[in-house]
């Protein structure tokens, strides 16, 4: 296939040929899985998940097939956030352990030849941070200008109380502006109010920040998922917001003038040097704007996450918005079309922001459809196009946790929007819980159940976990999953190994067979190599409860069946497959 735009010699050297015209790295060829430390398992019995913990289990991870581990924030942090408000970069939270148990970590990672990357969030730190204690401190601090300070507007109502500098709203709720008595003056936090932001256009800062990546490079790390890193670039002049861009900041916030113009510096100073990884999260930026961040030519990030597809069946705030399977496609069908040979794409449904995989996309009101759909949804997230990335206990089909109460959560997001919303009358109790419960980012975040021992094994059976554990742990957990052949993790440790077994799955051509059908997802994934015989590969999804006898597009059949989410499945060289609730079937054509 010919490429859109001419190369520099060097890229189009011999290995392309084989690759379908992608450069070969190993991260386009990665299955990334990802650890919230909190919640994965816990060594010493203090209720919370730590780094030893997660050593204990790399054995696990290993034989489910993964071979990039993405982690978590593991740095000294006041937890305002979950570590999202980190107050020492080069510090390992107490509560995880120390850095003597991080080094033992990497080492452990890297002799099961897996790699480690680690979060780095540096559009903002926790108001702990020593930066922002000199910063606050006095207007002519040296780190003043590492964090935005604005003085008040004047407020007619009350002069002693000034209004914030712009209306701006926080994601948690509020405004996005507190004001400090100290100096008497705003700082800009689009997180929580113990989240200020950083004044990267300081160019004080962006050294900092690209000495404390060395920091972590230099031990050895393999790269960075990085926060809402489009947001650190601040539209100028810092004017309010219309009320047309209000009902989506981070449209504007996103797309500040310097954005590209840091992050191909970073690139350049930092990640240029190092053999890595990089995906950020492509917040309030489209599919056609965030080529300009992982173009290859442009030098910036290697891939960012796109979240068209993750918030498909989301409307407003925690709101359910109905989503169809061709609406799914469409979204998978445009990144095949918009993101060309120089781009590269990953692949999720669910991380510590979002509700658990199964319950979100799939079906767990039975115990029959919550197996078999996390199978589909397993499958499909191993076979598209893109560095897939799964999130922890999706691969033994873990669930929402079933909210009853505000008291059962912890989430930031979720305590804030309760003050701004049930306590100002605005949303009755009851919708906001119910709500919560199907989005709620604490879903995702319940201790991972790794047995029927009490506690789910996350913990010792006396400890008090950080966060409730599922009550399904007892039918849902990884003992159980590791013992049985036909469960939703060996399932899934099959389809890793189809997907890190055949290049086709990496750099296969995508073709969506039947775009318009509401029930089955059905494609194929194509790789021609000269002189090898084509891998064609064939998909087929039943999205539903409902069985279907389902006929291929002309011209296509099944070939060969390699992998099927239904223990039995025989169908096999034909064009007219009976499809049973949430079928998945990987073929050859
Ligand atoms: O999340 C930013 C983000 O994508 C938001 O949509 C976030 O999910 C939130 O729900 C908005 O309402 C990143 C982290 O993944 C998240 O855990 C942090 O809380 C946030 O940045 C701030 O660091
Ligand atoms: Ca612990």
């Amino acid at each position: 296939m010919p490429a859109t735009t001419a190369k520099p010699a060097e890229q189009v050297a011999a290995p392309l040929v084989g690759n379908n015209g992608y450069q070969p790295v190993w991260w386009k060829e990665a299955v990334v899985y990802q650890i919230y430390p909190r919640s994965f398992q816990d060594s010493n019995g203090d209720g919370v998940g730590d780094l030893n913990g997660i050593t204990e289990h790399l054995d696990y991870l290993q034989k489910l097939g993964i071979n990039v581990i993405w982690l978590s924030p593991h740095y000294d942090s006041p937890n305002a956030d979950n570590g999202y408000d980190i107050r020492d970069y080069r510090k390992v939270m107490q509560e995880f352990g120390t850095m003597a148990d991080f080094d033992r970590m990497l080492a452990a990672i890297k002799a099961r030849h897996m790699r480690l990357i680690v979060d780095l969030v540096v559009n903002h730190t926790s108001d702990e941070h020593h930066w922002f204690a000199e910063s606050r401190a006095s207007k002519d601090n040296s780190y003043r200008d590492y964090y935005i300070w604005r003085d008040g507007r004047p407020n007619p109502a009350d002069p002693s109380v000034p209004l914030p500098p712009n209306n701006y709203p926080s994601y948690f709720s509020g405004p996005a502006w507190q004001f400090d008595p100290v100096t008497q003056q705003f700082y800009l936090h689009l997180f929580a109010v113990k989240q200020p932001d950083l004044n990267w256009d300081n160019p004080k800062v962006r050294e900092d920040v690209f000495s404390l990546m060395r920091f972590w490079l230099d031990k050895g790390v393999d790269g960075f998922r990085m926060d809402v890193i489009p947001l650190i670039s601040k539209q100028p002049g810092l004017p309010d917001l219309t009320a047309e861009q209000l009902k989506d900041p981070s449209r504007i916030w996103a797309n500040g003038p310097h954005r590209d113009e840091y992050l191909q510096q970073m690139n350049r100073e930092v990640l240029s040097k190092y053999d890595v990884m990089t995906v950020g999260e492509a917040i309030g930026i489209t599919l056609s704007e965030e080529t300009k961040i992982i173009n290859s030519d442009r030098k910036e990030l290697s891939m960012v996450f796109n979240f068209d597809a993750v918030r498909l069946n989301r409307g407003e705030g925690y709101t359910e918005r109905a989503w169809t399977l061709p609406a799914l496609k469409a979204i998978y069908d445009n990144h095949a079309r918009v993101l060309d040979k120089t781009d590269w794409d990953t692949v999720f449904l669910s991380n510590h922001d979002n509700p658990r995989l199964v319950s979100n996309f799939g079906d767990d009101s039975t115990q029959q459809f919550r197996i078999r759909s996390a199978k589909l949804l397993e499958t499909m997230l191993l076979t598209l196009r893109g560095t897939p990335f799964l999130y922890q206990g999706d691969e033994i089909g873990m669930t929402n946790y079933p909210f009853t109460h505000l008291d059962q959560f912890n989430d930031i997001e979720v305590k804030n929007a309760y003050q701004a919303k049930v306590l100002t009358g605005k949303m009755p109790e009851a919708q906001f819980i119910a709500e919560s419960h199907r989005f709620g980012r604490d879903n995702s975040r319940t201790p991972m159940q790794w047995s029927a021992a009490p506690n789910a094994g996350f913990t010792t059976p006396a400890a008090k976990p950080w966060l409730a554990v599922n009550p399904n742990y007892t039918s849902i957990n990884a003992a159980e999953e590791v013992a049985n052949p036909d469960s939703v993790y060996h399932y899934t440790q099959r389809a890793i190994a189809l997907h890190r077994a055949h290049l086709a799955f990496v750099y296969g051509d995508y073709q969506d067979l039947d775009p318009t059908n509401s029930q089955v997802f059905a494609y194929t994934r194509t790789l021609t190599v000269p002189g090898k015989p084509a891998q064609r590969f064939l998909v087929v999804l039943n999205f539903g409860e409902k069985p279907v006898e389902y006929t291929l597009p002309e011209g296509v059949k099944a070939g060969k069946l390699l992998l099927a989410d239904a223990p039995g499945t025989a169908e096999a060289s034909t064009s007219t497959l009976h499809l049973g609730a949430w079928d998945a079937r990987i073929y050859t054509y």
